[in-house]
């Protein structure tokens, strides 16, 4: 029952791909709202243990869609910091916080808000023909969605500071190389390389990849006291899940475990 994206549940992975292909699936308030209430069926339902996030089409995601911010020149400037607060932070947050991993598999173009929104994931697949564009810059906007923050982690903050003060296209080839994202693949593999992974990491002890997630994630901000403090917390949180407790079982018994996410 949604119209702007394509939600299903199998085999403990969801799938969500953004669904306006002519619009190279940017982002109206209909589309945020979708992926929002998709986004709480994947945290309200214990079956789903990975998310794949994923967009149909040409393109992964444009951002977001310049035709609802394209005002008259006497009308009032929309307040931007309100769509952010309302739309791009919430999402962002709940990629990141979600307690299970999540797989970005970027089909095609990426460009503003939608180049940001896989860093906030935790696999980064790519297909070759894809791109990356911080475009912000083109239009007089600050990069969002998080990418202030991911971009010098990730690449650095020179390689950061040149994508976001020119706006060029990273090809994904580029992209991986520089450690923006985890992996290239052929275009014609890409949803079949993500559901494989994607099934999988669905098979594993998803309870405690949440954890490891969370540990790499806060990793980026603590100090090295703090981190090991935090390895304590979670290894003990890990050690009593029943995923932990199989897992010993299984390896001492030779034989395959059988992981249930807690
Ligand atoms: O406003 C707020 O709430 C604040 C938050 C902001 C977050 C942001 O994301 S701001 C950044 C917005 N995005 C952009 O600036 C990117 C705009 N798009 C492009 O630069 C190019 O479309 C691409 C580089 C992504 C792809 O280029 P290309 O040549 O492959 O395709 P195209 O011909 O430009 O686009 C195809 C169609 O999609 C076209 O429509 P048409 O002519 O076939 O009817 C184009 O207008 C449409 N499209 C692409 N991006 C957007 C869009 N329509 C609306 N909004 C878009 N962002």
């Amino acid at each position: 029952t949604f119209e702007h994206i394509l939600f299903s549940v199998e085999a403990g992975v969801a799938t969500l791909s953004l669904n306006r292909p002519e619009q190279l699936n940017s982002f109206n308030a209909a589309m945020h709202g979708e992926v929002r209430e998709a986004l709480k069926r994947v945290r309200q339902n214990p079956e789903v243990r990975v998310l794949l996030l994923t967009g149909e089409g040409r393109g992964f995601c444009a951002g977001q869609d310049l035709a609802d911010r394209n005002v008259a020149p006497d009308a009032e400037a929309p307040d931007l910091g309100e769509s952010i607060e309302k739309f791009y932070n919430p999402l962002i947050r709940a990629l990141r916080d979600l307690p299970l991993p999540v797989i970005c598999a970027v089909n095609g173009v990426a460009a503003g808000a939608g180049a940001n929104i896989p860093l906030a994931c935790d696999l980064v697949l790519a297909a070759r023909s894809a791109s990356f564009i911080q475009a912000f810059c083109k239009i007089g906007l600050v990069p969002d969605s998080g990418g202030t923050w991911s971009l010098p982690r990730l690449v650095g903050l020179a390689r950061a500071k040149a994508l976001a003060l020119l706006g060029e296209r990273l090809t994904a080839e580029q992209a991986e190389q520089w450690g923006l994202i985890y992996r290239v693949v052929d275009d014609a593999e890409l949803r079949d390389e993500a559901l494989k992974l994607a099934r999988h990491l669905a098979t594993q002890p998803t309870y405690g990849l949440a954890l490891i997630k969370r540990s790499l994630n806060a990793s980026l901000n603590n100090d090295f006291d703090t981190q090991l403090d935090l390895e304590r917390d979670l290894q003990r949180l890990a050690g009593r899940s029943e995923d932990y407790r199989e897992g010993v079982a299984a390896f001492m018994a030779k034989r395959t475990p059988s992981f249930k996410g807690r």
